[in-house]
């Protein structure tokens, strides 16, 4: 027979040197699992006189009863030690300065963060933004646009053609976001209000052209939208821009084939030591083109000229970005290397936002 206060300080010494929750489920399985020290005696019980059932149950039955206490005083105690390592382990010092995660690391591409800062102050006086496709129909490109026939703009050497489709039709890479404005006047009814930016293509390439550029064009029409309305809408786009609280602009007559008027704006800049700033100074830098939408193009676009009238501008938005952000060079904005993109690229949650000072 088992002597049972043996037994007993064996078990109980067990269970204060369980070191974990783990251990001690192994010493209970010890003791009062089914094959258990414990467990066994108890089974004893069955086979025993009631005399000495009388004698022997109280002290197996009690045994049982303390180490199942002593254990679960244990667990309690494990349980506490426990959760006072992980809170140690897991506590947070809000005071270390921020480590730059993979997601932080990136930079925004300056075209990328040029069109969302032009979104964002165009946004502002009621545009929407549009898009349309890079691959072109002739009549959208050329003939809604009131580009004449045999216009150099259509010549191969200046244009990006496909070869002809299954119908003879030969597409093209856009030269200008101009479709999209076409597009949106055919698809929607006055007053339009829009702003297009996106990928365009013509045959150049050079220091300061490349055959993929960049175009930002807008456009309003409405009963009686006026060159008054572009002048101010231009004045504070450049204002916004450039981060400045005034600019003088200068309007030169021009032509294109889809406005007339047709005008060139250059805004006032001073240049010192190689440095453009604007806002200030007298000299003078061209920035874009614009002009009342010509009367053959509101037509082509089922619009009535004797109802509706409006302006459209264009401009250049790698060299915008390049004169805001003082970079020399065009050709390493389509180079993907990751050196100049870490230099001259923005923090991904440096979202621009006129509230926010644009750029800052
Ligand atoms: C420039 C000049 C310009 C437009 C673009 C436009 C579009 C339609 C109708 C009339 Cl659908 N005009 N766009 C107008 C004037 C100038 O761009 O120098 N761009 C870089």
């Amino acid at each position: 027979m088992t002597d049972i206060p043996t037994l007993e300080r064996t078990l109980i010494g067990a269970v204060a040197a369980a070191a974990d929750e783990a251990a001690l489920e192994a010493v209970r399985v010890s003791a009062l699992g089914k094959k258990g020290s414990v467990s066994e005696l108890l089974k004893t019980l069955g086979a025993m006189t009631p005399e000495e059932r009388r004698e022997k149950g109280p002290l197996i039955n009690g045994l049982r009863d303390r180490v199942n206490a002593a254990i679960a005083e244990r667990k309690a105690k494990l349980e506490e030690k426990a959760l006072a390592a992980r809170l140690a382990a897991e506590r947070v010092d809000v005071t270390l300065p921020l480590q730059e995660g993979p997601q932080t690391r990136g930079r925004i591409h300056p075209i990328s963060q040029v069109i969302d800062e032009l979104t964002a102050i165009f946004a502002d006086m009621g545009f929407s933004i549009a898009e349309g496709p890079d691959i072109e129909t002739d009549f959208y490109n050329f003939t809604a646009l009131n580009f004449p026939a045999g216009h150099p703009a259509r010549d191969m050497h200046d244009t990006f053609f496909l070869p002809p489709d299954d119908n003879g039709e030969r597409k093209v890479l856009r030269t200008h976001t101009s479709p999209v404005q076409i597009r949106t006047m055919l698809g929607q009814k006055p007053p339009i209000r829009v702003i297009i930016p996106g990928r365009t293509y013509r045959c150049d390439s050079d220091q300061t052209h490349t055959p993929m550029f960049h175009q930002v064009e807008g456009l309003v029409i409405d009963k009686s939208s006026h060159i008054g309305h572009l002048k101010w809408i231009l004045e504070e786009f450049c204002k916004a821009f450039f981060e400045v609280d005034q600019v003088k602009m200068r309007f030169r007559p021009s032509f294109f084939p889809f406005t007339e008027p047709s005008a060139e704006v250059d805004i006032q800049c001073s240049r010192k030591g190689g440095e453009i700033r604007f806002g200030e100074g007298d000299d003078w830098l061209e920035i874009l083109g614009c002009g009342m939408v010509h009367p053959n193009v509101l037509r082509n676009c089922g619009l009535d000229p004797d109802a509706y009238q409006g302006f459209a501008w264009g401009m250049g938005i790698d060299r915008i970005a390049m004169l805001k952000y003082g970079m020399p060079d065009l050709r390493p904005f389509f180079e993907a290397d990751v050196r100049w993109l870490s230099h001259y690229g923005f923090r991904p949650l440096d979202l621009p936002t006129l509230a926010g000072g644009l750029s800052s």
